[in-house]
Formats: structure tokens, C-alpha cells, sequence
């Protein structure tokens, strides 16, 4: 699965022209910042279709923004073939939200970062496994940028390489990216070797609060997509998660 939306992408994108931000003129919020408040370390993601699910929601997207503005983070699915995103999402995004908001997309391309800034986001992420040992290049760029890394593994040896860069945000994801089946678990065995200081987040497969329950003491944070885009009272599921 993974292959085949990187294939498409490069296919697809023209990053000639992405110009090199010589000033850093967007301020940017910290996302480890934001999920260090413990009653309220949830990020909150918006997308609109995933290969898991198909089609999610209809929905214009500063409805979703402001129906989710208690979460003290989002997280803006901007892939457009799989999962119907836009890079100008990021933009529309931070027009009314001002609290951090993370790029998910599959970054292969330093000029993404510079992109991803562009676009305004606080965070970006990065996938261990598309990356490989251009990781620690990516953090040390993503981090000059003031953009929060924030990297992603499922696997030990992927979670190997993501200790030896500077990153202090992990997210472990529970969903096997080829399969698309989801493993909770997955936290729970990789969360035991991140030291204290990194700010752990678990990722996908998180449906309600029972979840949260069965994992919170294995992980800092929570990233939560379908549950909230499935979800027939948005405001009313952002509360009963925050409480
Ligand atoms: C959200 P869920 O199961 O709550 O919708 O999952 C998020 O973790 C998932 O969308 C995701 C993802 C990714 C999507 C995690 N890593 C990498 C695209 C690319």
C-alpha cells in the first residue's frame, strides 16, 4: 500500500519550483508543547477518505475545524489520491485554528519541508519506513524549520533508527501500513524502550475512551482520525474524549 502511494505521488508532484524559505516568516506552535498538557493530549485528524475505510466524510472542512477547536492539536490529512487531502488545507486550516497543526502526508523530499512550512504547519510528519536512514537528515531540517517532527515506527528496528535522531515526538502506529489491520498492542511492546523525555504518541485504531483506558499508561498522547470523522455529534465525541 505504502508503495503504491509514494509511486503515485512522485508521479504527481512537481517540487522544482518549491522555493527555499531563506526567512522564517510563519511563527510556529509547538505540538510537543501542546500534548504536554495531560487532560488534553489528543490530536485530533481530519481526512476525508483512507484505503482502510474508503470514503469517510462529507464535510466542509472549516466545519470539522470548528467542531474539533477544543482539541489542543489537528492533524490535516493533505494526500490527495488516497485520501482526498490538499496541501491548501494546511493554510485554510490555520486561518481559523490557531493551536498546532501537523502535516500527515508521506514525506520523501526535503523540498516537502520547505513546502510544509510554507503551508504554515506546526508539525510534520515522518515515516521511518520511507526514509530509512535519511531520517536523522529530515529531523535536523524539519526541526531548523520550526516545524515539530514528529516520527513515525512500528517496528523496533524502525524505532532503533528513530532514537539515533534528535526527535523528541514519537508516534507508534498501530496500523500495519501494507495489511491496513490494526494492532494496539503495537504500543504497548514499543512504548517500553522510548526514555521519559520523548513524548510518545499512539497512533490509529482509537475508538473510544475504553482505548485511551487500555493504553494511557504505555503512551503520552493519542492521534485519533476515523473515530471523530465517523462520529454523528463530532463536538459531543471531542468532549467525551476530553473528559
Ligand atoms: C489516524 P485512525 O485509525 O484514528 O483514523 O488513524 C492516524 O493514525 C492515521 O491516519 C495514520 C496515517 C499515517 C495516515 C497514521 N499514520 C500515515 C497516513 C499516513
Amino acid at each position: 500500500m505504502l508503495k503504491e502511494i509514494l509511486v503515485k505521488k512522485k508521479a504527481q508532484e512537481d517540487l522544482s519550483n518549491e522555493p527555499k524559505l531563506i526567512k522564517n516568516k510563519y511563527k510556529s506552535n509547538s505540538l510537543k508543547k501542546a500534548l504536554e498538557k495531560r487532560e488534553n493530549a489528543l490530536i485530533g485528524e481530519i481526512k476525508f477518505k483512507s484505503p482502510s475505510e474508503g470514503k469517510i466524510i462529507e464535510e466542509e472542512l472549516e466545519n470539522l475545524v470548528r467542531k474539533m477547536e477544543k482539541l489542543n492539536s489537528l492533524s490535516i490529512l493533505t494526500e490527495s489520491n488516497y485520501f482526498n487531502g490538499s496541501i491548501d488545507y494546511l493554510d485554510r486550516v490555520k486561518e481559523i485554528y490557531k493551536k498546532p497543526v501537523l502535516r500527515k502526508d508521506f514525506i520523501y523530499d526535503k523540498r516537502q519541508l520547505y513546502q510544509t512550512k510554507r503551508h504554515k504547519a506546526d508539525a510534520v510528519l515522518l515515516i521511518t519506513s520511507i526514509l530509512g536512514e535519511k531520517l536523522t537528515e529530515f529531523v535536523q531540517l524539519s526541526n531548523k524549520l520550526k516545524l515539530d517532527p514528529l516520527v513515525e515506527v512500528k517496528t523496533k528496528k524502525e524505532l532503533d533508527l528513530a532514537l539515533k535522531t534528535k526527535t523528541k515526538l514519537i508516534g507508534i502506529n498501530n496500523r500495519n501500513l501494507e495489511t491496513l489491520g490494526i494492532n494496539l498492542e503495537r504500543t504497548k511492546k514499543l512504548s517500553q524502550y522510548i526514555p521519559e523525555e520523548i513524548t510518545t504518541v499512539s497512533e490509529s485504531g482509537i475508538k473510544d475512551i475504553k482505548d485511551i483506558k487500555e493504553l494511557e499508561d504505555y503512551c503520552d498522547a493519542f492521534l485519533i482520525g476515523t473515530a471523530f470523522m465517523k462520529s454523528n455529534n463530532l463536538e459531543k465525541k471531542v468532549d467525551k474524549f476530553l473528559c
